[in-house]
């Protein structure tokens, strides 16, 4: 490929417009996408298979922005190429993803233009990103999931899924240890359909990055098993255009195409971290657009014919790539109706009809058993239900009791494409952002560790919650009652810390008929994540011949057990493993005469969205003598206690010990829970 006097304009036209949305703002980070301009122009122009008209289309490449702070880059990309906006529903609309005065109104309230890029909000913006080395460990996730779409459904001759996955990263990217994480996972599993384009500006807010970062990144990514390939002059497009070839030509490997750019080409602060993180000024904007050889006066500017120009590249490709697979789907579906439904369910986050029928029902037992287990057994049973449900473990799927078990389930590996059992090694960060890959690839992902480990993961699960997406993070080892490991493994904070991200769904369940019922909530979440958090220690299937359903999971909180005269005096609220604690709390009290009602509130989310009128069925106002117990932060409590109840909490860490005396050292006793309802009672005034 040479470069044309249309490519150079059109790379050009994005520098400005860049340039002129970051001034226009007085905020933003005008460097970067004039660094890279050449290499995002060629890629969309001649290579990415992406249909403006049509940004959802399944068999799209993938192209994510993880320099998100380079977001007006891929805004001018979808305004130049007239992507179309997406409605909720799924129905593609006549309107403009970007319009020139969303680029006009970057950064403000309301534009399509936010900061930085934002799924959902924004056709053609196929990951949220912003925190570097999200992105790419996020492409990471979606790479796994063409090979596996792949393997599934392209029978018969039939090439439904074959789509490549590109991600823009940063110098930030490369060094955060998320990207390694995920970039050695890509590396062994052989992902030859992702490229990662490393802009290696070589500066970064702070200054040059021979201050931080002296590493030989592409030895780093060869020895990861990569193919690497490096382009020496970004501005010379037939250069980035072999790279881009050998990337397509590679078979076996991910490829890292290593791009020595220059932040802020072209500007008075080429090359320096100046041109990061504010507007040029006037003049600077003036003076580079002169250098350039487009008009100094002219914001904004888009000359004649490069809309037609960009039309005619990925616009005619990528309309031609759409309508030959759909009319390919058409005979696929002819050939293979069942898994022609399955794709398209799969493409609405519907599930197949009868999902549930086959769910485990557990009979009351004293003894139980964990709801790791349980949940185990029911994601088994939904499994085999829902054949895109797949996932696994930060390396402790014999612990998280996350394995699929039933014949042909396989783990997927180079040589094992359909495996519906991943192993993500110890790398619980990457195990979130490949999660956060297959959901918005619209496969149905589950990632497991220990509750305490959450915390490794918290910047993925938190943008699995911004996106809206359905991840299911699966936490066991949920409290002291894991005993012996200690403090190091016994979560404390984490609770509270995941109940605090907006638009989490948080489940503790307290036994296995309300495994049973979180199972079927959250599978059929269509743009929520959850997370489930299990118990290693058997709990016992409670009797629910008299007491509460465990059905009421769906409505976050329930009452499991009634005081006797129906007119509780003391109401004690529980999650979990401490629901037994409470109940057996409760039978002390009663049997010193106290009416005493016992709440199971495995989802506060669901709870807190119920009507107030199921609310104050639940936790009727009068009745101000509450207890709450809960292995774990305190924090959060006080809305559901009152100011005159009480919380049985932890407020240090745990400790090395056999659970029982653990119990006893931190105060989850009948006993003392009975003890604390009873001084509550004497102490409130329901009058006040
Ligand atoms: C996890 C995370 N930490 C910090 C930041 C703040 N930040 C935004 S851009 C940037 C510098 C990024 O440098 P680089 O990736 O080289 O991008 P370039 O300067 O070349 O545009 C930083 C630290 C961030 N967005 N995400
Ligand atoms: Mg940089």
């Amino acid at each position: 490929m040479t470069t044309t006097d249309l490519d150079t304009l059109s790379i050009n036209t994005i520098r400005g417009l860049c340039m002129d949305a970051v001034q226009k703002a007085n905020s933003g980070h005008p460097g970067t996408p004039m660094g890279i301009a050449p290499v995002a122009y060629t890629l969309w122009q001649h290579f990415l298979r992406f249909d403006p008209t049509d940004p959802i289309w399944p068999n799209r490449d993938r192209f994510v922005l993880s320099e998100g702070h380079a977001s007006a880059l891929l805004w001018a990309l979808l305004h130049l190429t007239g992507t179309r906006a997406v409605d909720p529903d799924y129905e593609v609309l006549g309107t403009q993803a970007v319009t020139m005065d969303d680029l006009k109104t970057f950064r403000q309230l309301g534009s399509h233009c936010p900061g930085h890029p934002e799924y959902r909000w924004t056709s053609g913006v196929e990951a949220t990103t912003g925190p570097l080395g999200q992105g790419v460990a996020t492409s990471v996730g979606m790479a796994v999931a063409g090979q596996w779409l792949a393997a599934r459904y392209n029978v018969g001759g039939f090439t439904l899924f074959d789509f490549n996955v590109y991600a823009l990263a940063g110098d930030g990217c490369m060094m955060e240890g998320v990207a390694s994480e995920a970039a050695s996972l890509a590396g062994h599993l052989e992902l030859s359909n992702l490229c990662w384009i490393y802009d290696s500006n070589r500066v970064t807010i702070e200054g040059h990055t021979d201050i931080t970062f002296t590493e030989d990144v592409a030895a780093r990514f060869i020895s990861y098993g990569w193919n690497v390939t490096t382009v020496a002059d970004v501005n010379d497009t037939g250069q980035v255009a072999r790279a881009l070839h050998s990337f397509q030509a590679e078979h076996e490997r991910p490829t890292l195409m290593l791009v020595h750019s220059h932040i802020g080409y072209g500007s008075p602060v080429e090359d320096s971290p100046k041109a990061h993180g504010e507007a040029l000024g006037v003049e600077a904007v003036r003076a580079t657009k002169r250098f350039l050889g487009m008009p100094p006066g002219e914001d904004f500017y888009v000359p004649e014919g490069i809309y037609d120009h960009f039309a005619e590249g990925i616009g005619q490709r990528g309309k031609d790539g759409r309508t030959a697979w759909e009319a390919m789907l058409g005979a696929y579906r002819a050939g293979y109706p069942e898994l022609a439904a399955e794709i398209e369910q799969m493409q609405r986050r519907t599930l197949p009809d009868g999902w549930a029928a086959d769910l485990p029902e557990f009979k009351p037992d004293a003894k139980g058993l964990a709801t790791r287990d349980s949940s185990g057994q029911v994601l088994n049973a939904v499994a085999q239900k829902v054949p895109w449900l797949l996932g696994g473990s930060a390396d402790l799927t014999p612990s998280t009791k996350t394995r699929l078990t039933f014949d042909a389930a396989g783990d997927f590996q180079p040589d094992d494409r359909p495996g519906r059992n991943l192993h993500f090694g110890i790398r619980e960060h990457a195990s979130a952002a490949i999660a956060n890959g297959l959901a918005l690839t619209k496969l149905r992902p589950f990632w497991s560790t220990f509750l305490t480990f959450s915390d490794y993961a918290r910047g993925a699960i938190r943008l699995s919650a911004l996106m809206e997406i359905p991840v299911l993070h699966i936490f066991t080892h949920d409290s002291i009652g894991l005993g012996e490991d200690g403090p190091t493994h016994q979560p404390v904070e984490h609770l509270a810390s995941l109940r605090a991200m907006p638009g989490l769904l948080v489940f503790r369940p307290a036994d296995a008929s309300e495994v049973v019922e979180t199972w079927r909530v959250v599978t059929a979440l269509r743009h929520e994540p959850a997370a489930l958090v299990l118990t290693r220690q058997a709990l016992p299937t409670l009797d629910r011949s008299e007491l509460g359903s465990a059905a009421g999971v769906a409505n976050g909180g329930y009452i499991l057990a009634e005081a006797s005269g129906g007119q509780p005096e003391v109401i004690l609220l529980a999650t979990g493993s401490e629901v037994h604690l409470a109940l057996e709390a409760r039978d002390e009290l009663e049997a010193g005469g106290i009416q005493t009602r016992v709440v199971s509130l495995p989802c506060w989310e669901l709870f807190d969205r119920q009507p107030p009128e199921y609310r104050e069925r639940v936790l009727p106002a009068r009745v101000k003598a509450r207890v709450a117990v809960e292995q774990g932060s305190t924090l959060g409590w006080d809305r559901y206690v009152g100011d005159q109840g009480a919380v049985v909490g932890m407020h240090t860490f745990g400790a090395s010990a056999p659970l029982k005396q653990l119990l006893t050292k931190f105060g989850f006793t009948p006993e003392r829970v009975a003890e604390v309802a009873r001084e509550r009672l004497a102490g409130t005034d329901p009058a006040r």
